[in-house]
């Protein structure tokens, strides 16, 4: 991935209509039908999953739902690099109605609620008129891997993909927030993007967060990842970015921010994205009485990427193995590795720090001395000293999955 000059990112208006009307185009046409399949085993099914290439500025990606659009990232695609390509980062929406183009010259985003001067900045006063941060940060759905929880729980089946990693640039969220003036007595700042509900009197998506984490001088609004405009289904022309947090937060075609001077207790807020308030954010199936936060910080995770599990590798032999690895809110401390089913564990090698909220990749070489199945294992513990858990956790909406991931490979 090459590196960026925050300097050399200069979006012009030519590229920002032909880019979104493109998109517009390729979205008004015809349904995404799958071009082809992939496996992708969920315990208890399905064990295929369609493929397409159908959507705006997209590669090829799992096909999860068309209306709206939730694609998953294919796994191998981590193993190419540390940063996930645009063209095949994941997508994730929950209203259909979402413009299929966006004037970048009309386009207008307001900011208003507790503050001293109300403001309605065009893209060249963000993109021009505030000092630019860039960021790498992964951006993971609160129901990555929503598939392999058992008891199986409705919602988008997603195995591993619902997640990437991006070099993210925008303005800190905090320099508009004093450019507006927050008054005293603000709360939380409530983030709207341009997508609407389909049916009348259905929640509209907006997510808050607290004035302190807003104005931490992390938190960010994008108009580039990767070096590129964002694409149309990532949030064109610009999103939030809450490093270390789970991308519900992550408010896409973001173009209203509104200072409350209380909590926000709207749908999205008080009752979807809630998890228990419990170690993991675990419970069992059917147990009364939990009680229930809203979602926030993401925790450790580490993944295999260049063996898939079935796959043969040469017995007696060194192998290789690499992967990738998250901290969730903080960088990784270490990443450690079995070949024997979790009895011993050794240090994995890491890659280069890519900064504390990207992923990182590992590697290391094992010999199989003995033909036959064996468990590979990866656990990977953040500098806060939190580690992955032996058992998956369980919650109603299937959030946070978190284990220490296994790949069986057969030594040949
Ligand atoms: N405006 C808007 N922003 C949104 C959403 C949405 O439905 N509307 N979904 C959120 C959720 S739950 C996820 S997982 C991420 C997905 O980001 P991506 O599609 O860029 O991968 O967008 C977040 N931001
Ligand atoms: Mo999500």
């Amino acid at each position: 991935m090459a590196s960026i000059d925050p300097r050399g990112f200069r979006p012009t208006r030519r590229a920002f209509l032909g880019q979104a009307g493109a998109a517009g185009l390729a979205m008004a046409s015809v349904p995404a039908w799958a071009d082809t399949t992939l496996k992708l085993p969920l315990p208890g099914g399905p064990g295929e999953r369609l493929l397409t290439t159908d959507f705006p500025q997209k590669g090829q990606m799992i096909l999860q739902r068309t209306r709206p659009p939730l694609l998953e990232t294919p796994f191998e695609v981590f193993d190419r690099g540390v940063f996930t390509p645009n063209d095949q980062f994941f997508v994730r929406w929950h209203w259909a109605v979402i413009p299929n183009a966006v004037d970048a010259d009309k386009f207008r985003l307001t900011v208003r609620g507790l503050v001293d001067k109300p403001l309605s900045l065009s893209l060249k006063d963000i993109v021009y008129g505030l000092p630019r941060v860039e960021l790498a940060a992964v951006n993971q759905c609160s129901g990555n891997s929503r598939g392999f929880f058992l008891p199986r729980v409705p919602g988008g089946q997603w195995a591993n993909g619902a997640m990437g990693n991006a070099k993210w640039m925008g303005v800190k969220l905090k320099d508009v927030l004093n450019r507006a003036g927050v008054k005293a007595g603000a709360v939380q700042v409530r983030f709207n993007g341009l997508d609407e509900p389909v049916v009348d009197g259905a929640p509209d998506f907006m997510k808050s967060l607290d004035i302190d984490h807003a104005r931490d001088g992390e938190v960010m609004i994008a108009f580039a990842m990767n070096g590129q405009q964002l694409p149309l289904l990532n949030g064109f022309p610009l999103r939030l970015i809450v490093p270390g947090w789970y991308s519900t937060y992550w408010v896409k075609m973001l173009n209203d921010i509104e200072v409350l001077d209380k909590p926000d207790d709207n749908y999205w807020m008080k009752t979807a994205y809630t998890i228990p308030d419990t170690p993991h954010a675990s419970m069992t199936p059917g147990q009364a009485g939990v009680k229930m936060v809203p979602i926030s910080k993401m925790v450790p995770r580490s993944f295999v990427t260049n063996l898939k599990p079935g796959a043969s590798v040469p017995a007696g032999a060194s192998t290789l193995v690499r992967g990738i690895a998250f901290g969730g809110d903080t960088g990784i401390a270490k990443v450690d590795f079995s070949a024997d089913g979790g009895k011993s564990w050794v240090p994995a090698t890491l890659g280069k720090d890519e900064g504390k909220y990207s992923f990182r990749q590992w590697q290391t070489n094992i010999t199989l001395a003995d033909k036959g199945e064996h468990a590979l294992m990866v656990r990977c513990t953040n500098g806060d000293g939190v580690v992955q858990p032996d058992a998956p956790n369980w919650n109603a909406g299937a959030f946070m999955r978190n284990v220490i991931e296994t790949v069986s490979v057969t030594a040949v």
